[in-house]
C-alpha cells in the first residue's frame, strides 16, 4: 500500500475528462488499495483517481465514522442510473480544495452502478451524506470541482485563494 500525494485545485488535471477502464485487474485493485490508505490518512470520506494524477474512472468511499466502522466502497466505471426528484443541500469540503466549505444542492438519493473489485457489476440506491459524496465523486470523473457549482463569484474567490496559498507556500524565488 502506498499513500500518494493529492492534487489541489487550480490544478488542470482536475478538470479533464477520465477514462473508463477495461477492467478491474489486479493493478488497478492496488490502486483502489492505494487510494484507500490516502483517503483514511487525509482524512476524507471519498476519492477520486483524478485527484491523485490518474485519469481513470475509478473512486473509493467511506462514509463510516470510526476505524471499527470502516465499510470501503470501491468503484470503477461509476454511473448514475436514477436520481429521485427531490433534492438535499449539504455543507461540502473537497481535498483538492483545502480548508474550503460551501452548500450544494443536489439530489437527495441516487442509485449507481460499477464495477466492484472483483470486476463485477454491481447496482445500490443511496441518499443523505452517501448519495452526496458519490455525486461528487462521479464529478471528478467529469472534471467537475464542488465550488463549479457555485456562483462564478463564489468560485473565483475561493480559486484566488488557493493561488495566493499556493504561492506563500512556495520557496522565495531567487
Ligand atoms: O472528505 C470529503 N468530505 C465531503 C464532505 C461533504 C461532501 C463531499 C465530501 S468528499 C470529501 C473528499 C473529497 O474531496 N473527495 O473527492
Ligand atoms: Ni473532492
Amino acid at each position: 500500500m502506498a499513500c500518494l500525494p493529492i492534487l489541489t485545485a487550480p490544478d488542470p488535471r482536475l478538470k479533464q475528462k477520465a477514462v473508463r477502464v477495461e477492467r478491474v485487474d489486479p493493478a488497478l485493485v492496488q490502486l483502489m488499495d492505494d487510494m484507500l490508505e490516502t483517503m483514511y490518512a487525509a482524512p476524507g470520506i471519498g476519492l477520486a483517481a483524478p485527484q491523485v494524477g490518474v485519469g481513470k474512472r475509478v473512486v473509493v468511499l467511506d462514509i463510516g465514522k470510526t476505524e471499527e466502522e470502516r465499510a470501503p466502497l470501491c468503484m470503477a466505471n461509476p454511473e448514475i442510473v436514477w436520481v429521485s426528484d427531490d433534492d438535499n443541500t449539504y455543507e461540502e469540503g473537497c481535498l483538492s480544495v483545502p480548508e474550503h466549505y460551501a452548500q450544494v444542492v443536489r439530489p437527495r438519493a441516487v442509485r449507481v452502478r460499477y464495477l466492484d473489485r472483483e470486476n463485477e457489476i454491481r447496482e445500490i440506491e443511496a441518499d443523505g451524506l452517501l448519495a452526496t459524496v458519490i455525486q461528487h465523486e462521479l464529478d471528478h470523473l467529469d472534471g467537475v470541482l464542488f465550488i463549479d457549482h457555485l456562483s462564478a463569484l463564489k468560485r473565483n474567490m475561493i480559486l484566488r485563494k488557493l493561488t495566493k496559498a499556493r504561492r506563500d507556500a512556495a520557496p522565495a524565488a531567487r
